[in-house]
């Protein structure tokens, strides 16, 4: 009997000395396993409790269960030493403020669509969208293309089906809207334009704010006003405008619409190639021609039309010296903005 109790005294020393010293997890878990697991010494010891005489089992049973007891919480005082001990290596301050997701933000393009049609709204326009698969008929034979126009050639536009093609310009949306709406109308829509085109300042995707007028005594001086506080707003107070002779079949007459040079003002520079100034937009008064097709015949209205693109608007304004910065993703750039 005094055997085995000085047993139990000296494998629960053993015991509390492997959790007292154990610096790790791995070396407290196998200790508890020598000492508490299934076969672990001090549990053994239980078992040989039942071979005693009778008479000594009180007394041993009281012993092993004292030196379990002891040795259960020692290992489990140990474990929650090195619990602590680990929450507090460096790389866990939990005083630390959060790591923050980086925020996502509008992309230019997006940016200057919605502020080039913020400008119009505050002139009285309002927003319409059209769809980008156009049939010939939208985006062609209603805006009094003849029949044998360049564009119409597979080789110029993107054609997607019979009859279907990613519209070249946003000028359909015109043509959709008149068929919709009597007149007056004041419409901008935006949206994105397809053509088989890829250089430095062309994209074969790219974008579009149209403009549409149609109102009774309409006339080429309201183009040009509603341009120039357009140009004011959207480049600088100053910024002047010119009108130059151009050719479209929808609008007669048809006007380029130049910006003095965003670089140079006006003097002549490398940007403007030294003329002074700079290609906006397409512009002119909406061809009665046109009128035939929604059904405005009689309406006693004349208008004005306008395509600007908007892809251009941004690198003039931003100074951008290669359109495929906008389209390539890169957040060095994109970020800028
Ligand atoms: C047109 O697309 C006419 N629909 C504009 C118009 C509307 C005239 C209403 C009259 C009345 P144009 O092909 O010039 O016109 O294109 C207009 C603008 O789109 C150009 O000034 C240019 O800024 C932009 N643009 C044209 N092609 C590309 C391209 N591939 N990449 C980027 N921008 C382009």
């Amino acid at each position: 009997m005094s055997g085995l109790l000085g047993k139990i005294d000296a494998i629960l020393a053993a015991a509390l000395a492997a959790f007292g010293e154990a610096s790790e997890v791995k070396a407290l878990e196998e200790a508890r396993v020598k000492y508490l697991g299934v076969k672990g010494q001090l549990t053994e010891q239980s078992r040989t409790v039942g071979s005693l005489p009778p008479a000594e089992r009180p007394a041993a049973g009281q012993a092993v269960n004292l030196a379990l007891k002891e040795a259960k919480a020692a290992h489990q005082a140990a474990a929650a030493r090195l619990e602590r001990a680990n929450s507090q290596k460096p790389g866990l301050d939990v005083t630390l403020p959060g790591r923050r997701r980086a925020l996502g933000r509008q992309h230019l393009i997006s940016r200057t669509m919605d502020e080039i049609c913020e400008i119009f709204e505050r002139l009285g326009f309002s927003v319409v969208e059209g769809p980008e698969v156009e049939t010939d008929y939208y985006n062609f034979e209603a805006l009094n293309f003849p029949a044998d126009h360049p564009s119409r050639d597979m080789q110029e536009s993107l054609f997607v089906g019979e009859g279907l093609l990613l519209r070249t310009h946003t000028s359909p949306v015109q043509i959709r809207t008149m068929e919709k709406r009597k007149p007056p109308v004041w419409i901008v829509a935006p949206g994105k334009t397809y053509r088989r085109d890829d250089d430095i300042t062309h994209s074969p995707m790219f974008h579009q704010v149209e403009g549409l007028v149609v109102d009774q005594g309409i006339t080429m001086a309201d183009l040009k006003g509603v341009l120039s506080a357009f140009a004011t707003a959207f480049f600088s107070p100053d910024t002047a405008i010119r009108l130059r002779p151009s050719f479209f079949p929808f609008t007669e007459p048809s006007a380029e619409v130049d910006i003095a040079c965003v670089l140079c003002g006006g003097r002549g520079c490398r940007l403007c190639k030294g003329s002074g100034w700079l290609e906006l937009l397409g512009s002119g008064m909406v061809d009665p021609a046109l009128y035939k097709y929604v059904g405005y015949e009689g309406e006693g209205v004349t208008g004005f039309a306008f395509g600007l693109g908007v892809d251009r608007a941004a690198m003039l304004k931003y100074g951008l010296s290669n359109i495929r910065h906008l389209y390539e993703g890169d957040l060095r750039f994109l970020e800028q903005f």
